[in-house]
């Protein structure tokens, strides 16, 4: 299969659902056959797992396979049993003395139930709660073998992955698309164990030093006294934070940015951040950053959809990844390196490697590619998989190790002490999802929750009694052996070196490498956050730092403020912009977009070559229509309604008419006889005003430019109109490859 093009057969079961209740079912295929609207009587086969979710992993803690079916399909056998597997006759009734007496306490079916229920519950990750989880392949290109001779990017060797993509702030049940920071972290299971590789979505942090982890995200996090706001960083305690800690000025930048919102976890690069140390088979080092690209590029949202998108489906990304991955349409990521000599300096043209808040220019030290990531299957369950998955960046194979980046080595240690409280123990590689693939020969022993069942009576070294067993390894079996790095002559500080104090350098560059229309964002996302404080000192202070990083960012947010230019004396360091760091000005292929189709009884058969010109090209055509279920006799199946569609479901918007309004609609203000728009449905022209706001392609044809002209979006920008259906459909498909029409808004700032 070609990477990045969808299975159409897949794709089409996948979007239309719908018509799984009109076409008939497959006698003898599982899962093809509508369920009965009445309970089941007789006991029948558990259902097969789809075909995108067959996790988690099944090996033990020692590598054999353990995937006994009564484990892996828990609860879906033929009876229902106590967790002690006894058989139940009933479940629904407690036992009582009597139809209508007390309960009794011998129920210990009813005590085992609610026990159970009672602490289904964990305590949510303390950062980065609300996270989505898909498991994939990595394949190794080869091309670092010079460089690190980890087994994994050796060329053509496959590893299997699972990633969790998440946002920082909210808690396990918040909204998915709010500005904020993404976490994107990668488990490889490789042959010489697990390596974790715990990046986000923005290649710098707030902090250099991890002792201040817990100021940077008490800030952050809702406030304690009222716990208000969810998921934001627009509110007092956060800018009161970073405004006094201009260390955190870059990463800042990163999230008032485009960066902050992405369209889709699809869409998104991913930084290890840190830089690391590699080691190739001749025991040579080089420092190394790692970078993730997406093959479908780097998109965003627009604030404004963000927010809608937040009320409407606060499940966007998560749904945005199962559903891609559930029709094939598999999203993938290329791993680079951007690799650098490893002087005893630990800098690159005059960066420092270990400062954590400084990237280093792609035109300065080009990513190369080294690998492959494609999720290609969705989790069979959220809780056992994404919840109890346990990232730690110890977890380094041979070929990798750390750097004494002290955000780095701070870090070390939180990952694993936290698992301790929210998986409740020490045992927590035993999980499946976090069993290494390869054999585990520990001495760690007991504990809460331990699974295996350690055979022999000496789990220490030196033994004789097990034979000596386990043996350490020697050279040529490939043992993680730590760099013999020299250490400095140093005296014990808490300082940070001179490099560090430099914070406004870096998001000057970052600022002078966007588009105007880019910039612009970044301007009305600081405006936006800071409109959000109450504190008028918190404002000012922070215009006083956008003032270090560029005049024309500092005036234009203290405009939107209606506060002054804050007199600073500021002198920045020359800078070169890297274009690299902007998401615009390109061409991206169009894999996996949603397109709306308003469908009108009209041109039905344009419709229909539209529909499968869309789903040829990979992407998901989505028909529109008043009311769900087959329209007429088409064979077409409407799969939204204008009660359940909303403009933020789709990348462009196609009108094959401009239905009247219907029974349930809510007229609009203006929609007395003959008023312009009063012709057609208001939800259709609330999605047209919607698409148009947030610089999507829409196209019409037919009587759907009837929509168009009510309202007044003819002719603008990124509007296609004609009479004939793929001439319009062609026109919209250049738009959608930039991802967005800027020109439509032509910014003000340069
Ligand atoms: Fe962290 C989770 C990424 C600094 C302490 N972090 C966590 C996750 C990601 C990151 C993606 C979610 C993992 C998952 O999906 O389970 N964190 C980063 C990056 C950082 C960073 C890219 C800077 C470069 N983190 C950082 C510091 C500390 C932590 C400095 C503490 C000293 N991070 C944690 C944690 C978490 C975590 C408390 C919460 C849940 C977990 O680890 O397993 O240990």
């Amino acid at each position: 299969r070609k990477p990045g093009k969808v299975v159409k057969a897949a794709l089409e079961k996948a979007v239309d659902k719908v018509t799984e209740v009109v076409n008939p079912p497959i006698p003898g295929v599982p899962n093809s056959e509508p369920p009965s609207l009445e309970e089941p009587t007789e006991p029948r086969g558990p259902l097969p797992p789809k075909g995108d979710q067959n996790g988690p992993e099944t090996v033990s803690p020692t590598g054999a396979p353990t995937g006994a079916p009564q484990i892996v399909n828990a609860q879906q056998g033929e009876f229902l049993t106590t967790s002690a597997g006894a058989r139940l006759y009933d479940t629904d009734h407690s036992l009582k003395a009597g139809e209508r007496g007390p309960t009794l306490l011998q129920d210990h079916h009813l005590r085992e139930k609610i026990m159970h229920f009672d602490h289904e519950r964990i305590p949510e990750r303390v950062v980065h709660a609300r996270g989505y989880g898909a498991h994939g392949v990595f394949v190794g290109y080869g091309t670092a073998t010079n460089v690190c001779k980890s087994a994994f990017l050796g060329d053509g060797v496959e590893t299997p992955v699972f990633v969790r993509f998440s946002t920082v702030l909210g808690s396990r049940g918040s909204a998915d698309t709010v500005r904020d920071t993404r976490g994107f972290a990668t488990k490889f299971y490789t042959q010489e164990g697990n390596f974790d590789l715990v990046g986000n979505n923005i290649p710098v942090f707030f902090i250099q030093d991890g002792i201040k982890f817990p100021d940077i995200i008490h800030a952050g996090k809702p406030h304690p006294d009222r716990e208000i706001p969810q998921a934001q960083s627009a509110h007092d305690t956060f800018w009161d934070f970073v405004s006094t800690h201009t260390e955190a000025t870059h990463h800042v930048m990163w999230n008032m940015s485009d960066r902050g919102i992405p369209r889709s976890y699809r869409t998104m690069e991913g930084f290890g951040v840190h830089t690391f140390r590699l080691v190739n088979a001749e025991g040579e080092t080089a420092l190394a950053k790692f970078h993730w690209k997406p093959k479908l590029g780097v998109h965003s949202l627009v604030w404004e959809e963000a927010q809608m998108i937040n009320g409407i489906d606060p499940d966007f990304h998560r749904r945005d990844l199962a559903d891609a991955i559930e029709s094939g349409a598999y999203p993938q990521w290329e791993l680079g390196l951007q690799i650098f000599p490893d002087t005893p300096r630990q800098t690159f043209e005059g960066i420092d490697l270990l400062d954590s808040t400084k990237i280093v220019p792609e035109e300065l030290a080009p990513v190369q590619p080294v690998g492959l990531l494609t999720l290609n299957r969705n989790t069979k369950n959220f809780f056992a998989e994404t919840e109890q998955v346990a990232f730690h960046l110890g977890n380094l194979v041979p070929g990798i190790d750390v750097t004494d980046d002290p955000l780095f080595q701070s870090r070390l240690f939180s990952y694993l002490d936290t698992q301790l409280s929210r998986l409740a123990g020490p045992n927590f590689n035993q999980i499946p999802i976090n069993r290494p693939h390869v054999p585990v020969n520990d001495m760690l022993r007991d504990g809460f929750h331990q699974h295996a069942v350690h055979a022999g009576v000496a789990p220490y070294r030196p033994n004789t009694l097990d034979g000596g067993n386990p043996f350490v390894a020697k050279a040529e079996d490939r043992p993680f052996v730590e760099v013999a790095q020299p250490l400095p002559k140093a005296v014990k500080v808490r300082q940070s070196p001179a490099s560090f104090s430099d914070h406004f350098t870096q998001p000057r560059l970052f600022w002078l490498s966007l588009s105007p229309v880019e910039k612009e964002h970044v301007v009305r996302a600081f405006t936006f956050e800071l409109g959000k404080c109450y504190e008028q000192a918190i404002k000012e202070r922070q215009l006083r730092v956008l003032a270090q990083v560029d005049p024309v960012l500092c005036a234009e947010v203290a405009r939107g403020l209606g506060l002054p230019v804050p007199a600073v004396d500021a002198r920045p360091k020359k800078v070169t912009p890297s274009p690299a760091l902007s998401q615009v000005g390109q061409t991206w292929p169009t894999d996996g977009r949603l397109i709306g189709i308003v469908v009108d009884p009209a041109d039905l058969d344009g419709v229909r070559t539209v529909r499968e010109t869309i789903l040829a090209g990979g992407m998901v055509p989505l028909l529109i229509a008043p009311t769900g279920g087959p329209i007429g006799d088409s064979g077409l199946v409407a799969q939204r309604t204008f009660l359940t569609a909303r403009s933020i479901e789709f990348d462009a918007l196609l009108l094959a008419g401009s239905p009247p309004p219907g029974p349930d609609a809510i007229p609009a203000r203006d929609a007395k006889a003959g008023a312009p728009g009063a012709a057609v449905d208001p939800r259709v022209l609330l999605m047209v005003e919607e698409c148009y706001r947030h610089a999507k392609a829409i196209g019409a044809w037919g009587t759907g430019r009837v929509a168009l002209d009510s309202t007044g979006v003819t002719g603008a920008p990124g509007v296609v109109t004609g009479d004939d259906a793929t001439k319009v459909f062609t026109g919209l498909m250049t738009l959608l490859g930039a991802h967005r029409v800027w020109e439509r808004f032509p910014a003000t700032i340069s």
